[in-house]
């Protein structure tokens, strides 16, 4: 898991400084890309081997013999690096790395699109996309790609709260059980600016996305009664969870169901979605414009699809992925943890982060680093 993805060039590094600026200046996406991508760069490939996979995503987010299948199947090798948050993942993109295949969330995705940095993807040459645009009509037509014109989702997943009852008991199904008197010390939120910001927005009643500064004002006066009972900000739940170093933690479901998948006693972990809300999201397969070899990754995205891969996938990583005919496979796994079960309605229900403008996205940044100092 090292970045084997050469160093940009010195030139793409200066590009990429000039760049930020330009896209502060240019409206708010954050994105100017280094050379305006024409619509060569943006047009849809067909799927065919073009070269090895650079492939780029959260560490263990795929299970490893679906790489080796790949690799024997098509002759390629998946040259992989990791990140531990969009942020890190756009940074790299935006310094001048170059991806084959990357996952960003939907708000991520969306970001990317409008910026102009993804390569449409021709659902007709991949089969598979089949049992997911034909079975999950959200997906079909999310408002952070229309038409998936870009994206193809991979996995869904909500942000509630992972726990040791053999530590801290029972909670009581509220944001606020990461107040409790006995797990002082041991409590860690996960490592991501908008996941803090949104729990202590859904505690108080306010939109998870807010960019309002009176609204984050009380957000973080909020989370600074919480800083001093914390341990840390991680977003690697299971771990933490796993080897005892955090007694509660906020967590993606997906990871909560992953660890319950290895834990030797599963009785001992909790995993709940807070009565006032969770946040919801999405990560999606997506093709940068600067890919080197973008039919080798619409390969790599109906290979996943494949309805075995799919479910050694899910098994793997803990993720439901709306494709149909695996439905079975994420409840059978999820069974004591029902909570991760992500649903229709969950989706509709609409706690997806969303982007704001330049003005509320600053916000939220200067926010995040007032609560990260404590
Ligand atoms: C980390 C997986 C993170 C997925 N294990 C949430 N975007």
């Amino acid at each position: 898991m090292s970045p084997e993805v050469p160093p940009p060039t010195r030139r793409a590094l200066l590009r990429a400084g000039a760049c930020g600026l330009l896209g502060v200046a240019a409206g708010g996406c954050g994105f100017m890309p280094a050379k305006a991508p024409d619509e060569k760069d943006l047009a849809p490939v067909r799927a065919r081997v073009d070269g090895d996979l650079v492939y780029f995503n959260w560490a263990d987010y795929v299970d490893p013999s679906v790489f080796k299948g790949f690799e024997k199947e098509y002759g390629v090798k998946v040259v992989q690096s990791n990140f531990d948050s969009m942020e890190g993942m756009v940074a790299k993109l935006n310094a001048g790395n170059r991806y084959d295949i990357v996952f960003p969330s939907a708000k991520w995705a969306q970001r990317l699109v409008r910026g102009g940095r993804l390569r449409r993807i021709d659902h007709s040459q991949l089969p598979h996309t089949k049992n997911v645009f034909g079975a999950y009509p959200y997906f079909a037509d999310p408002w952070y790609d229309p038409g998936s014109a870009h994206t193809v989702p991979f996995t869904a997943y909500k942000t509630g709260i992972g726990w040791r009852r053999d530590r801290i008991g029972d909670l009581t199904d509220s944001w606020r059980d990461l107040w409790s008197d006995k797990a002082r010390g041991k409590v860690f939120l996960l490592d991501d600016r908008d996941e803090v910001l949104g729990m202590g927005a859904l505690e108080l009643g306010l939109d998870v996305s807010t960019g309002d500064p009176a609204a984050l004002k009380r957000v973080t006066s909020l989370l600074g009664t919480l800083r001093p009972r914390l341990r840390g900000f991680s977003s690697d739940s299971y771990n933490n969870l796993l080897n005892g170093n955090a007694f509660i933690t906020q967590a993606w479901s997906g990871d909560m169901a992953a660890m319950l998948n290895q834990a030797k006693d599963p009785s001992v972990f909790g995993f709940q979605a807070p009565k006032e809300g969770t946040p919801i999201n999405s990560d999606c397969y997506a093709i940068p414009w600067n890919a080197r070899h973008p039919g080798t990754a619409m390969l790599f995205i109906d290979y996943m699809l494949r309805p075995e891969n799919v479910k050694k996938n899910i098994e793997y990583i803990g993720y439901p992925m709306p494709v149909a005919g695996t439905e079975k496979v994420y409840a059978e796994l999820v069974r004591p943890f029902p909570e991760c079960l992500v649903t229709e309605a969950d989706l509709k229900a609409d706690l997806f982060f969303r982007n704001g403008d330049r003005a509320a996205e600053d916000a939220r940044d200067a926010a995040w680093t007032r609560v990260k100092a404590g």
